[in-house]
């Protein structure tokens, strides 16, 4: 189901809102220090392309901005520890400055919710008496916070509440925790008085745990849906959060001290950054226009100038990746950005010299924006991915044609930006198609030709929060097992086929293997020395090999897959996940259920990947 609409107006936060609650915070700090420990939750089966480099070597934004706005709100005590290179890391024997943190919060995607749900159980290790506040928060609480209270199927092992939005959420759940929490009590003590005083109903963004006196969960209630902040510029900056980062280690511990900043670009050479949010296309395979509740959120041009200057300063970073839904959104707002880019300096040079970065767009506004992509390289964009799907768009229409993709492609390589295509792969589409430009292969080749020097291929699954979910699985078109084996949350990065009707779905699978090693292969890493398809010195053969290295894991963890799938049987969901606890909505946010439209009535496929 898609997050639901708040009503007409009131989608977005007062101006200010976030700022005022910083300052209150700051008040409350100075006398109620707390230390906080926030784990990203990282499963590292779901190492494969597309993003083998990228997901060990980028500090993911989500964490970094909830470290960033403890820190400004004045919680010094706070550190950041990743799995992406903590694996060992075990909250029940974590301790900061010697003693046991007030709050543990973790952050997780849907695909790394057994990681989420394994720090979770570990953290109830701890004696109850001392064990933190537990929050999650993060992609997978957006969509199924109730999945979090369920780390054991007892029933009371689980996290005590679940932000479903962004900062603002936490912040305000913090300020009225502080307020309540007695001199000697703990931040846990004060949450229950604060949920069973229903004084957390009134913070739109959670879900909390309601227990018996033994402990059991009794009902989770919903505190409605988030409002946004709508701008960008009221965020704490980045830098803050790259402050807090726990140095890799095997250990299970922390660390007395965090990544000293001048290592910080050693270990995450890319920063991910949040320019803008929100896109005005509408496809219903995607959740990510009814997440931003159809608003286009962004950040100012000189913000995100400062930003860029502040992170290449302080830390050496000189590679970003945009956090944006579609750079492109809007003309103004993307002329505002990039035109001030354009203009800056950092160290005297102009900022494309000293920073490179990427970020998403579509096809159809790259081509509304072609007489303004000179800029765009001046801004210092070297890269941009873009949602081809499928060319043709037999399966997925959202404007893009053979001639408009190869179009737009060839307009980014003659200015020296890379285009990255992100495709699907559908139960319809064969591999090869003679004569069209319907197969996959055919389509890998086209983009090559246009310039494209990656690629990404993912398969129809049906993405949470999407319109069409529900239907994916009403219609018996999700598999539940496969030959014996169940599929898994990490299995739903699109990396697998867990969701078709083709009679002989191990074809699939094994054209997606086929388009990689097509795409990715020695020889043509040879070729892109020789004549290489980017005008970014080595950029096609470095990511030839990269690419080379993503194939042999993709296929080492996907082929066990594809022959369970010839194998069968293959059993199928007939329902959602949904909650086995009881959930109560707040008396003014019953829900309305979103039109769950047929996955294959309308024929589209669904994909978490945009
Ligand atoms: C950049 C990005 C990537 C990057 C980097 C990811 C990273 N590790 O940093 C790359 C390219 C590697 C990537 C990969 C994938 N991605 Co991605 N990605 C994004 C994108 C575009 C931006 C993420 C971001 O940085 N946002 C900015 C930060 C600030 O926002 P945030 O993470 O949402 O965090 C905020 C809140 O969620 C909340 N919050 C977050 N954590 C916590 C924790 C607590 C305790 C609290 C209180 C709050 C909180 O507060 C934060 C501040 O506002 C999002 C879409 C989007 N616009 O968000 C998709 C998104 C996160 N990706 C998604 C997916 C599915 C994938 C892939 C599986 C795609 C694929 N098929 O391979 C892979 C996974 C790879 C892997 N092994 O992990 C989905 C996740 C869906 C889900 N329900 O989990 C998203 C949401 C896109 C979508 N479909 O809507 N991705
Ligand atoms: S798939 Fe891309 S273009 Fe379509 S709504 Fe989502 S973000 Fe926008």
């Amino acid at each position: 189901m898609e997050v639901q609409r708040r009503g007409r107006g009131d989608e977005l936060l007062k101006p200010g809102a976030l700022l005022d609650v910083r300052a209150r915070l700051r008040r409350l700090a100075a006398s109620n220090p707390i230390k906080t420990v926030i784990a990203c939750a990282f499963d590292h089966r779901t190492r494969m392309l597309p993003f083998i480099y990228a997901d060990l070597r980028m500090a993911p934004a989500g964490v970094r901005a909830i470290g960033a706005a403890m820190l400004d709100s004045g919680f010094d005590q706070t550190r950041i520890v990743l799995q992406q290179w903590n694996r060992n890391f075990r909250p029940s024997q974590m301790r900061l400055n010697g003693v046991l943190p007030d709050l543990f919060m973790v952050s997780s995607m849907q695909i790394h919710t057994a990681a989420c749900k394994d720090l979770i159980r570990d953290a109830w290790r701890i004696e109850p008496s001392a064990r933190p506040l537990i929050i999650a928060g993060g992609a997978k609480t957006v969509y199924e916070p109730w999945d979090v209270f369920r780390a054991d199927d007892d029933g009371v092992v689980g996290a005590d509440v679940a932000v479903t939005g962004e900062e603002f959420v936490l912040l305000s759940l913090l300020e009225v925790l502080l307020s309540l929490r007695g001199r000697d009590g703990t931040l846990r003590e004060a949450f229950v008085r604060a949920a069973n005083s229903g004084l957390l109903d009134s913070i739109p963004g959670l879900m909390y745990a309601r227990r018996s006196p033994d402990g059991r969960i009794e009902e989770l209630v919903d505190t409605g849906v988030q409002r946004l902040v709508g701008d960008l510029d009221e965020l704490p900056f980045p830098t803050l959060g790259f402050r807090l980062l726990e140095p890799p280690s095997r250990g299970a511990t922390l660390s007395s001290r965090p990544l000293p900043a001048d290592q910080v670009s050693r270990y995450s050479p890319i920063a991910s950054l949040v320019l803008t949010f929100g896109c005005k296309f509408n496809c219903p395979y995607c959740p990510i226009p009814a997440y931003n509740q159809r608003q286009h959120r962004v950040k100012s041009g000189a913000r995100v100038a400062e930003e860029f200057r502040r992170l290449h300063d302080e830390f050496g970073i000189r590679y970003f990746f945009g956090a944006d839904d579609n750079f492109f959104n809007e003309k103004t707002r993307t002329l505002d950005i990039v035109e001030t880019l354009a203009r800056t300096e950092i160290s005297g040079q102009p900022l494309r010299k000293r920073v490179r970065w990427g970020t998403e767009v579509t096809v159809h506004d790259t081509l509304q924006l072609r007489e303004h992509l000179p800029a765009v390289r001046a801004a210092g964009v070297r890269a941009l991915w873009l949602g081809v799907e499928d060319m043709t768009a037999t399966f997925v229409k959202k404007g893009q044609s053979v001639d408009k993709t190869s179009e737009a492609f060839q307009l980014l390589s003659r200015h020296g930006i890379c285009p990255m295509p992100m495709m699907m792969h559908h139960d319809s589409q064969p591999l090869y198609s003679r004569g069209t430009a319907y197969g996959l292969l055919n389509q890998a080749r086209l983009l090559r030709k246009a310039g494209a020097i990656s690629l990404q291929v993912l398969m129809m699954t049906p993405a949470t929060g999407s319109k069409l979910y529900e239907g994916a699985f009403t219609s018996g078109l999700a598999y539940d097992s496969v030959a014996g084996r169940t599929v898994e949350q990490y299995m739903l990065d699109a990396n697998y086929v867990v969701a078709s009707e083709h009679p002989h779905p191990w074809r699939k699978q094994l054209n997606i293997m086929a388009v990689y090693l097509y795409f990715y292969n020695p020889l043509r890493f040879l070729w892109a020395l020789v004549r290489p398809k980017s005008k970014l010195y080595l950029a096609d053969a470095g990511m030839q090999l990269l690419g080379m290295y993503g194939v042999t894991q993709t296929i080492r963890r996907t082929i066990g897959w594809a022959f369970r799938l010839m194998r069968g049987p293959i059993t199928r969901k007939s329902r959602p996940p949904e909650s086995p606890l009881s959930i109560r909505k707040r008396a003014d946010q019953a829900a309305t259920p979103a039109g769950a439209a047929s996955f294959v009535q309308l024929g589209m496929p669904a994909t978490p990947e945009h």
